[in-house]
């Protein structure tokens, strides 16, 4: 695809038919061809330097009894994780609130469960009902849905849900035995038809193939609609799970799936979602040049560590990187979060000037 070719003729061009020789060939391209591609693919849709920004608040944490083995709140395996019951609404709203101080747009929470049961739900209505009346974009992940908690969620005014697909279908059942593919591909079709946005990706580092990647990729492109969002996970090894000692991904392989997850998905963001504390600045750089284009910002993911916010701030200004806003009030949010970073950063001696060097 060259560089010329225009955002409008991108966007009629929308596909939900793609082959697995179609998406293996687009991963089996030499690096610079492929980055090219899905750079171009991303300017055709996007402000090539903005990036949204997500905060996470896990508000019910471990005991899940999930058996994801990638998962350190599953209550299947002995990871030393503390078990906390579901937040109180309260200090779920002054988290949020935390999170809209630091630059966040969107406020995503969390539940170790399988799904939410009956005497959950009021209490996830009220989250949702406070923090979407401070602002702030809302997104939910909470298990398996049926109709009416769709329907709940969807009139409390949840913007997004998150569902996992996680991998291929194909290498789903070495990975989860406790909840079929199938039942997952059904509460994303619950959410999409009560008009909510979903957000949908996956894992990588879990000993999955090429096929694998290319399987995930076109089960979430051949959707009948994209997910809006699309989280691209690095497995974080958390000690007590069975993917504790996994081999790592290879970055440069890592890099390749954002960008082929652009490309088929031009109107998606995808999300540099877990796993960037083990990435460093260089590799980070390469994925929002794939056209990455989300992050979870904030120190804390659900259970284990993000970046610092200002450190993320840091990178951003020597990228010429802003935060996507949502609105005005965010945007001057922003501008005083880099701003503080950039004095930080000046008096910091690990700051390297590549202009003067
Ligand atoms: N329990 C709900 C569910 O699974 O649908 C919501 C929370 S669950 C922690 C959300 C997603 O986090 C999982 O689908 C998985 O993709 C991701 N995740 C969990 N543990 C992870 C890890 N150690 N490394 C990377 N991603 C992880
Ligand atoms: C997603 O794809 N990744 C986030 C969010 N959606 C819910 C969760 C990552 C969890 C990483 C392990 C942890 O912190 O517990
Ligand atoms: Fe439970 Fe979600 Fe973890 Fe699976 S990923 S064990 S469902 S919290």
């Amino acid at each position: 695809m060259s560089a010329s070719v225009s955002s409008t003729a991108l966007s009629s061009n929308l596909r939900h038919d793609w082959s697995l020789a179609e998406v293996k060939a687009l991963f089996e391209q030499p690096f610079n061809d492929l980055l090219f591609q899905a750079q171009t693919v991303h300017r055709g849709h996007f402000n090539a330097n903005r990036v949204q920004v997500s905060t996470l608040l896990s508000i019910k944490t471990g005991a899940c009894p999930e058996d994801c083995k990638y998962c350190p709140q599953s209550g299947h395996y002995n990871t030393g994780l503390e078990k906390e019951k579901l937040l109180e609404v309260q200090k779920v709203l002054e988290e949020a609130a935390r999170a809209k101080a630091i630059g966040s747009t969107r406020f995503c929470m969390g539940a170790a469960w399988k799904h939410p049961s009956a005497k959950d739900m009021p209490y996830v209505l009220e989250m949702v009902k406070g923090v979407k009346a401070m602002d702030l974009e809302t997104c939910m992940t909470l298990g398996k849905l049926d109709q009416e908690q769709t329907a709940a969620l969807a009139g409390a005014g949840l913007d997004y849900y998150n569902h996992n697909l996680d991998t291929s279908p194909e290498f789903y059942t070495s990975i989860i035995t406790t909840r079929t593919y199938g039942e997952r591909l059904q509460t994303l079709g619950y959410v999409r038809d009560a008009g909510m946005k979903i957000c949908s990706g996956g894992i990588l580092g879990m000993g999955e193939s090429l096929d694998d990647r290319a399987g995930l990729l076109i089960q979430l492109a051949n959707l009948p609609e994209h997910p809006e969002s699309v989280p691209i996970n690095m497995l974080v090894k958390v000690k007590g799970t069975p993917l504790e000692n996994a081999d790592d991904v290879d970055p440069f392989d890592f890099i390749r799936m954002l960008a082929v997850a652009r490309i088929l998905m031009p109107q998606s963001h995808v999300r540099l979602s877990a796993g960037r504390e083990a990435m460093n600045e260089q590799m980070q750089a390469l994925a929002f040049l794939a056209g990455a284009n989300s992050i979870f910002y904030g120190d804390k993911l659900l259970t284990t560590a993000n970046p610092q916010a200002d450190k993320d701030m840091q990178l951003f200004a020597r990228l010429g990187i802003k935060p996507e806003a949502r609105e005005e009030y965010a945007d001057e949010v922003h501008q005083a979060a880099i701003e503080q970073a950039l004095i930080e950063q000046r008096g910091s001696q690990q700051f390297y000037n590549a202009a003067s060097a």
